[in-house]
């Protein structure tokens, strides 16, 4: 049992309703592939976003069994509500007591389904806060390092990016060389100044539903010819990566930035029954990319989240020319764009 839960293994259940908003993030270096209970094969690494949030309100009442009813923009969702009492029932060793619990949950996203954007993130780690904060309020705690590493615990075991997303700025998540890195929550990572507030500008390509999802994706990765490879390319990323951000070197994030996207397509593309998540649109925004880099020398990178829509990332000091260039050449070839950047976390509202 985790010393995070082991306070809460048995209270008296009492009525308690709360609401919480959650960002989304973007991993600058991805988790691919994980091992039993939400173990990550690798340490990752994200920048957590502003505008793309997550509203969770949750009212928590005792019952004779577990029951959950769950509200999409006010419209029951069985699906998500499914899911929801699925992580609670695996937290029974843990939190015996939630079994014997009503819990109601009306959510709202401020970003559009398929938008490229992972809303299992944002919703999954609001919906943890929620949780933490009731634990909380069955057993007075207040130390809040230990409430947010709780949190980022709890929303791990919903959806392993989710645990990224409780802290702003940047974070990271797997055992590492960084001081107080763990597999089992994420920590906040401090950058330079100058790389502390970047823009991302998400191109929608494609807001269809994607034909694999990234449950399956993760699992792929079990039988995977370059896995160990994959793996051991993510690490050094991640030691770069954190290095050239605390350096504030843009132009080396960035590489780095882009490596790991297609480093993650890669993998789908070679994975045992191989596919694809990419379409047309996504290459020529690519190519677009790298000659407008090559013609004014200046910092826009893009990444991949598991699906066709590129996040484009760049330092808000270059905001002028680049979104010029994003709006002439780059809109033509999407469905829509999204405009975030980097955000200070989530809130209790
Ligand atoms: C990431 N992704 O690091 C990577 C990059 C997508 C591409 O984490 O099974 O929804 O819920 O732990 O977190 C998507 O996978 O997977 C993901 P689960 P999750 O952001």
């Amino acid at each position: 049992m985790s010393q995070l839960l082991a306070p809460f293994h048995s209270v008296t259940i009492q009525d308690f309703e709360s609401s919480w908003t959650s960002p989304a993030n973007i991993a600058f270096v991805k988790y691919w592939g994980k091992k039993s209970h939400q173990i990550p094969a690798n340490p990752s690494l994200s920048m957590t976003l502003s505008e793309c949030t997550t509203t969770t309100k949750t009212k928590f009442q005792a019952a004779n069994g577990l029951t959950v009813r769950l509200k999409l923009n006010g419209k029951s969702e069985e699906k998500f509500a499914t899911k929801i009492k699925d992580y609670l029932e695996s937290l029974q060793d843990e939190l015996p007591w939630i079994l014997n619990l009503s819990v109601e949950i009306e959510t709202s996203n401020t970003f559009p389904h398929g938008a490229g954007i992972a809303s299992s993130a944002s919703g999954l780690s609001a919906f943890a806060l929620t949780l933490t904060e009731y634990l909380t309020h069955l057993k007075s705690d207040t130390e809040e390092t230990l409430f947010y590493k709780r949190a980022s615990y709890l929303s791990r075991l919903a959806s392993g990016s989710a645990c990224r997303s409780v802290y702003g700025g940047f974070t990271s998540w797997g055992d590492s060389a960084l001081p107080e890195s763990s597999d089992l929550f994420a920590t906040s990572l401090k950058v330079h100044p100058k790389l502390a507030a970047l823009r991302d500008t998400v191109l929608v390509i494609s807001s269809e539903e994607k034909t694999i999802s990234s449950r399956s994706g993760h699992g792929r990765m079990n039988e995977h010819f370059f896995a160990e490879a994959r793996y051991s390319q993510a690490r050094d990323n991640f030691s770069r990566c954190i290095s050239a951000l605390q350096r504030g070197e843009m132009d080396d994030v960035g590489m780095i930035l882009e490596a790991e996207a297609l480093a993650l397509h890669a993998m789908m593309l070679t994975s045992p029954e191989p596919y694809t998540l990419l379409k047309p649109n996504t290459l020529s925004a690519i190519n677009a990319i790298w000659d407008f880099r090559k013609e004014t020398n200046l910092p826009l990178y893009f990444t991949l989240d598991a699906g066709p829509n590129l996040h484009l990332i760049y330092p808000e000091s270059q905001k002028n020319k680049i979104t010029t260039f994003i709006s002439h050449e780059l809109a033509p070839l999407t469905e829509n764009i999204i405009h975030d950047k980097t955000g200070i976390g989530p809130k209790k509202c």
